[in-house]
């Protein structure tokens, strides 16, 4: 039920706005409010408009942040509003929420990561901010291995006040560089995939969150003054259909979704966009309706907060993007680890200019937005709600990498657990597979492969169902590689195919030889043979 109480809300702000210009974000007079709207195009204007945190479609009502400016544009075209209750506001901001670390911390933990994990951890600077903070991105892969990696490009905190998705994004790595030699998926990952982590794409926005800068609470955009205000929203300056219309954008630099004064005109874009296309060929047509090959490589994911959604392309037109089969099949299969809403972007407000359009539109690349937390986290959640929020989210980060080399192919297979034991004895050693096939379709197949994957020219081994058919979307597999392989770990890997021909991700364990004295083997062996 939606939460109408009228009572006004108390700016426990109003002491810190000396010396600072005010815009939306320093306005004292500033109020969350609830506003009806009762038509697609009316939450349009609103959303160009209006600094919007929350969509209440079924309700009839939006939430945003509104100063005094906006309040009276509101009642001049006739837009009713009641101030809400339940967004308190917080003066403080990382005093309070000792989980969220600032930029500089941030930074500090890239290098150390360089440091002590320099096979597999390459920090690099990617351009800079308005006000020459670095942008920087920690590249994960292994250096000794080469070859044509896929890619998987993953940002954080283009809106500054977005602070749970650099933890999130820390988070991600943090399990990749722990998990490295000890997991074997995470292993093959970085042996063979390339991950790029762009903790933030507005560091000067996140710095305006952090203490000391208490006026600027909730900043959203750059902090580049244009007009009398401050900031370019950074997800609405990117060059696929900038500035299309008055909907997805504003033109007003004081509107929380200024478009800039042109496409790319800020450095964050800049660095992001040529950092991007360093990585990722242009993989589509050049019209809207061309559809990318069904084999493009890569991903991008751009974290957002809040409002529990996985969203994908378009969000400048409410026509289904060429490959939206592809792009809803993999952004459910996300929504799945997070638990959040899976849709198409524009289904939550019209956008123009953004990220993602910009890297589906432009590269082709499977091009995705999370919106990290609910209407109760709202922009700083609560630190007791840090691992809830990120770890359902990093394991959905982690099935992005997996799959970023075939996302439109790899995303409609089935996905597959396994366990392996190794036996050796007299030079000899047998691999023993079971393994647990989910799909969507009925499974067809299952292969294993001895620590060469299928990409890397390794050879296949069948597995067969345990109940002696394919013909279930949840099966279980077994076999048995005997092999003449010297003693040590070894990594074994399975896959799955389903009825439509798609095979899933490989998943991996590592497995050690029992070695068994001849002595001991003999006897066994001997029952066998007839
Ligand atoms: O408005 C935005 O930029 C995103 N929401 S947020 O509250 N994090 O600011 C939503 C963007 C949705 N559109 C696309 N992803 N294209
Ligand atoms: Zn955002």
């Amino acid at each position: 039920m939606p939460r109408r109480v009228l009572m006004l809300w108390l700016a426990g702000c109003l002491a810190f706005v000396g010396g600072v210009p005010l815009s939306t974000a320093q306005d004292p007079g500033r109020l969350v409010v609830h506003i009806a709207f009762s038509s697609q195009d009316e939450l349009a204007q609103l959303a160009a408009r209006l600094d919007v945190w929350e969509v209440h479609r079924a309700e009839g009502y939006l939430v945003a942040l509104v100063d005094s400016r906006e309040r009276e544009w509101l009642a001049q075209a006739g837009f009713t509003f009641q101030v809400d209750t339940t967004h308190a506001l917080q003066p403080n901001t990382i005093p309070s929420y000792p989980c969220y670390r600032t930029i500089a911390e941030q930074y500090t933990q890239f290098e150390q990561w360089a440091v002590q994990y320099p096979h597999i951890a390459q920090l690099l600077t990617i351009g800079a901010s308005y006000e020459h903070r670095d942008l920087r991105v920690l590249r994960l892969t292994n250096s000794a291995t080469n070859g044509d990696k896929p890619r998987f490009f993953l940002m954080a905190n283009i809106h500054g006040r977005e602070l749970i998705t650099n933890e999130t994004a820390l988070a991600f790595i943090q399990r990749l560089l722990g998990g490295y030699g000890v997991d074997a998926d995470f292993t093959w990952l970085l042996d063979y995939h390339q991950i790029d982590v762009l903790v933030s794409a507005n560091p000067d926005g996140h710095v305006r969150n952090e203490p000391g800068n208490v006026p600027w609470a909730y900043w959203r955009k750059n902090t580049r003054p244009y007009g009398g205000c401050y900031g370019v929203d950074l997800n609405r300056n990117s060059a696929f259909k900038w500035g299309l219309d008055d909907y997805g954008s504003s033109a007003y630099p004081c509107d929380l979704t200024y478009r800039g004064p042109s496409p790319v005109s800020e450095s964050e874009t800049q660095a992001v966009q040529q950092h991007v296309r360093s990585l990722f060929p242009d993989q589509r047509g050049p019209l809207d309706n061309d559809t990318a090959p069904i084999t493009t490589t890569g991903i991008l994911i751009t974290l957002h907060s809040y409002g529990d959604l996985v969203l994908w392309p378009w969000g400048w037109t409410g026509a289904p993007a060429p490959n939206s089969a592809q792009l809803q099949t993999l952004g459910q299969k996300f929504a799945a680890f997070n638990g959040y809403t899976a849709q198409q972007a524009m289904f939550l407000y019209p956008t123009n200019g953004t990220t993602d359009d910009w890297s589906y539109g432009e590269l082709s690349i499977a091009s995705y937005t999370f919106e990290i937390g609910s209407s109760s986290d709202g922009f700083y959640p609560s630190c007791s709600r840090y691992d809830q929020l990120v770890q359902p989210n990093v394991e959905a980060l982690l099935y992005a990498a997996k799959v970023a080399r075939t996302p439109y192919l790899t995303s409609f297979g089935p996905d597959a657990t396994l366990t392996a034991t190794l036996t050796s004895t007299v030079g000899l050693t047998w691999v023993s597979v079971q393994a647990m096939l989910t799909g969507t379709r009925p499974i067809s197949a299952a292969e294993a492969y001895l620590d060469t994957p299928p990409w890397a020219g390794g050879t296949p081994h069948a597995l067969t169902p345990a109940d002696g058919h394919w013909d279930s979307t949840f099966e279980a597999a077994r076999g048995d590689i005997g092999t003449a392989l010297l003693p040590g770990r070894h990594t074994i890997l399975v896959r799955g195919q389903d009825t439509g021909g798609y095979w899933g991700p490989v998943s991996a364990v590592f497995s050690e030889p029992t070695v068994w004295p001849y002595a001991v083997y003999l006897p066994l062996l001997q029952r066998q043979s007839p």
